[in-house]
This record gives C-alpha cells, sequence and structure tokens, in this order.
C-alpha cells in the first residue's frame, strides 16, 4: 500500500477568527509509524501526521483545544491518540486536548480507568464498512453500557443510507450520543431532502443525541466555498444550538483526491452559526461540557 498524504502543509489564514477558547472538536493524529505502527487491518496508510503538526495548526486557525478521534488506521491500540493528548498538555498541566477512543469489546476495567486518566471521554462506533471489516452491534452496546458510568459519551460513524436500520441500536445507547458528519446526508438534495429531513427528525426524538456539523469538504458537491453545505447545515446549527460540535477533520484521511485548505473550512464557521451566541455554544460550551467537565 502506499503511503497517502491528505492535508496541506501550509493552509490560509481563515478571514474568521474562531472565539478565544474554541475547541476544534474533530482531528486525528496518525504516527508517528515508527513509534506507534498501524493495524495490520487498516483500509488505508497515511503519512505521519503528528501531534506537533496538529498543535502547529491548532495555533494557525486560531483555536486553543483538540478532540483527537481515534482513526481506523490505529484499530484499537489508542497509544497515539493517548501520545497527542500527553503532548498537547500546557506549561500549566492544563490537557489542551482530550479524546475519543475505539476500543476491543473485551478490554478490561481497569485498561478503560487508564484510558480516562489518559484524557479519553468517550468511545467511537464506524460503521463505514470502507474502514471497518466488522461493526458487531451487540458488542458495541456492551461498551456503551461499561463506560456509561465514566460520563463518557459514544461518537457513531454511519452513512444516511442505514440511519433508519441504526435507530434500535441508537436507542438502547445509555449516554449521549454524537453523530459524526451529520451521519453523511446527500447535500445535493437541499435543505428540505430526505437524508437531512430524516436526520432532523432522529435529533427531534431522541434529546440524547448530538452531532458533528462538521465534513464541509467531504460532503459539498462543488466544493469550496461549500454553498450548498451551508444553505443544509446553518438551519440544523440554528434549531439544535446546544447539541452541535464542529472540527477540521484534519489530517482529513482519505481525502487525497479533494483535499481541502483548513483555513477555508474555518471560515465556513460564521456561515453556519452566523451569531456570536451560535458560535460560542458550538466551538466552546458545548465541546466543554463533553471533553472537559472536570
Ligand atoms: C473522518 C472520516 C474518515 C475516516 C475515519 O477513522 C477513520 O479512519 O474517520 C473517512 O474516511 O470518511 O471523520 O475522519
Amino acid at each position: 500500500m502506499s503511503k497517502n498524504k491528505t492535508w496541506v502543509d501550509a493552509p490560509s489564514k481563515p478571514a474568521w477568527a474562531p472565539p478565544p477558547g474554541a475547541v476544534d472538536a474533530h482531528v486525528h493524529v496518525f504516527g508517528p509509524e515508527a513509534e506507534f505502527s498501524f493495524s495490520p487491518l487498516a483500509k488505508y496508510h497515511p503519512e505521519d501526521a503528528t501531534p506537533e503538526m496538529l498543535f502547529a495548526l491548532r495555533d494557525h486557525l486560531g483555536f486553543s483545544r483538540n478532540v483527537i478521534v481515534q482513526a481506523s488506521c490505529h484499530g484499537t491500540d489508542n497509544s497515539a491518540t493517548l501520545n497527542g493528548i500527553a503532548k498537547s498538555n500546557g506549561p500549566d498541566g492544563v490537557q489542551r486536548a482530550r479524546g475519543v477512543a475505539v476500543v476491543d469489546p473485551e478490554i478490561s476495567d481497569s485498561a478503560l480507568l487508564a484510558l480516562h486518566q489518559g484524557g479519553i471521554r468517550g468511545v467511537r462506533f464506524n460503521f463505514l464498512k470502507r474502514l471497518v471489516d466488522n461493526a458487531p452491534k451487540d458488542k458495541f452496546l456492551d461498551i456503551a453500557r461499561r463506560i456509561a458510568p465514566l460520563g463518557w459519551h459514544v461518537v457513531v460513524y454511519f452513512e444516511a443510507d442505514i440511519l433508519e436500520e441504526l435507530i434500535p441500536f441508537l436507542e438502547a445507547i445509555p449516554t449521549i450520543i454524537v453523530v459524526d458528519h451529520l451521519g453523511r446526508p446527500d447535500i445535493s438534495q437541499g435543505p428540505d431532502g430526505a437524508d437531512i429531513t430524516a436526520f432532523k427528525a432522529l435529533l427531534d426524538g431522541h434529546p440524547n443525541i448530538w452531532t458533528k456539523v462538521s465534513g464541509a469538504e467531504r460532503l459539498s458537491v462543488p466544493g469550496p466555498p461549500f454553498d450548498d453545505f451551508v444553505e443544509v447545515i446553518r438551519p440544523v446549527v440554528e434549531r439544535y444550538p446546544d447539541r452541535v460540535l464542529w472540527g477540521t477533520d484534519w489530517p482529513h484521511p482519505n481525502m487525497e483526491h479533494r483535499i481541502p485548505d483548513d483555513g477555508q473550512l474555518v471560515d465556513v464557521l460564521p456561515r453556519i452559526a452566523p451569531t456570536p451566541e451560535l458560535q460560542r455554544k458550538l466551538l466552546i460550551d458545548n465541546p466543554m461540557r463533553l471533553y472537559w467537565s472536570d
């Protein structure tokens, strides 16, 4: 497998400045491979995207904190994610990154506690067939029940075509659930399209379900400046202001054919969250509640 590079080295400076304390709540680290090898089951083999590169991007874009989500290429070995969190500590000892892990169903209680101490605050269940071989719902539910007492939440990644069949599974999860990239609706259907309408119905019926309003670069048909994404997603931010998170998704796994400019992604933010109050909830209040409640 040849290694893929999926980010730009010198993204533009966004025209819009995030408010002080803003959290980029969906990023990954890859490797470095010499220290943290990739899973034998990985479906892609990225170049190293290190914590140091992540923090340089954070500062360049004007963010204060990150949430590092364990990427599928590292399987259930969360060492690279934990390393990223540990390296984020400021001189005051405060973790400027927290994380979401992917865990083996057989994980011990003591290993879960060690993840908590390392800054993990959630687990991710990935249903994308191009990323994982198996998505065992019964085992995921066992994990969800075990992490609930730690105060963690569940992050779920799926595409719109399986939303309907996932509902009983989602309803059995006893924690807050955060859906990645809005469950990947087909936004070419427009703001009243079937996919986004079904997704809003899910949120309307389940107050414990949140969403990341991220993925403009993945969901937009024409690409920058992502007008189609803004038209469909701004009503979601306005309707669920207390249940939305946002992230760049750097280093943009699998986007080698349409690598986004992170500065342009940040400039989508004031268009989907047009008031200072919506911006504060999306970028500070909501992620702080989930990841830094201590
Ligand atoms: C994302 C999206 C993708 C990849 C992963 O864990 C992963 O490998 O999440 C994707 O390829 O759509 O959110 O990073």
